[in-house]
C-alpha cells in the first residue's frame, strides 16, 4: 500500500450543526485528518510493505513497534470511520436487529448509552471510545488511549467517538461528558452502525 488519501466529508461542514460546529469540522478534517494522511505517507515511504489494506497496514505498524507511522495510519483509519459514524439529524431509534443485539449484551440502550458516555468521560487524556463485537458478535464498550483502536486488540469496531479535545473543545470547552451525550444522542449514523454489525468481525491477515 503506497498512499493514504484524506477522503471528503460526507456531509457539509455545517451539516451537524450545532452538535458539532462547522469551526470543529473544518480544523478537524481539514487539519487534524490531513495531518495524520501526510505524516502517514511521509513516514511509510521507503518502508518493506506493511500490507495491502490500511487495516493490515494498521496492525502491521502497531506489532512492529512503528510507533510513530501507528499513530497517524491507526489516527486516518479512526477518523474514516468517525465521519461516517456521524451524521445530519443522527442519534434516535436504532434498527431493529442492532437494537436487539444492544439490548442483549447491555440489558437496555439507556444501559449501554451510561457505559458509552462513561467509557469516553474515564478515558485520561486523549483517545478513543468504541462499541465493538468480539469473535462471537457479543457487544461490548472498549476505550483506548490516543491513536489506538480495537482492530490492534482484535475486535470490531462498530462504533468510535474521538475523545480528544480537538474533536469538542470548540463546541464544549471542558465539557467532555456534554459532547459525548451529544453525539449518541444527536450525531450518531445507526444505519452505518448496523451495516458494520451486520459486516461481523473485520478478518486481518497480519
Ligand atoms: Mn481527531
Amino acid at each position: 500500500m503506497s498512499a493514504f488519501d484524506l477522503p471528503d466529508l460526507p456531509y457539509a461542514y455545517d451539516a451537524l450543526d450545532p452538535y458539532m460546529s462547522a469551526e470543529t469540522l473544518e480544523y478537524h478534517h481539514d487539519k487534524h485528518h490531513n495531518a495524520y494522511v501526510v505524516k502517514g505517507n511521509e513516514l511509510i515511504e521507503g518502508l518493506p510493505d506493511m500490507g495491502s489494506t490500511l487495516e493490515e497496514v494498521v496492525v502491521n505498524a502497531y506489532k512492529q513497534g512503528k510507533q510513530g507511522l501507528f499513530n497517524n495510519v491507526g489516527q486516518h483509519w479512526n477518523h474514516k470511520l468517525f465521519w461516517n459514524w456521524m451524521k445530519p439529524n443522527g442519534g434516535g431509534a436504532r434498527p431493529g436487529n442492532l437494537d436487539a443485539a444492544i439490548t442483549d449484551s447491555f440489558g437496555s440502550f439507556d444501559a449501554f448509552r451510561e457505559k458509552f458516555i462513561q467509557g469516553g468521560v474515564g478515558q485520561f487524556g486523549s483517545g478513543w471510545v468504541w462499541l465493538i463485537t468480539d469473535e462471537n458478535n457479543k457487544l461490548d464498550v472498549m476505550a483506548t488511549p490516543n491513536g489506538e483502536n480495537p482492530l490492534v486488540h482484535g475486535k470490531t469496531a462498530i462504533l468510535g467517538c474521538d475523545v480528544w479535545e480537538h474533536s469538542y473543545y470548540i463546541d464544549y470547552r471542558n465539557a467532555r461528558p456534554k459532547y459525548l451525550e451529544a453525539f449518541v444522542d444527536n450525531l450518531v449514523n445507526w444505519e452505518f452502525v448496523t451495516e458494520l454489525y451486520e459486516k461481523g468481525p473485520v478478518k486481518i491477515a497480519a
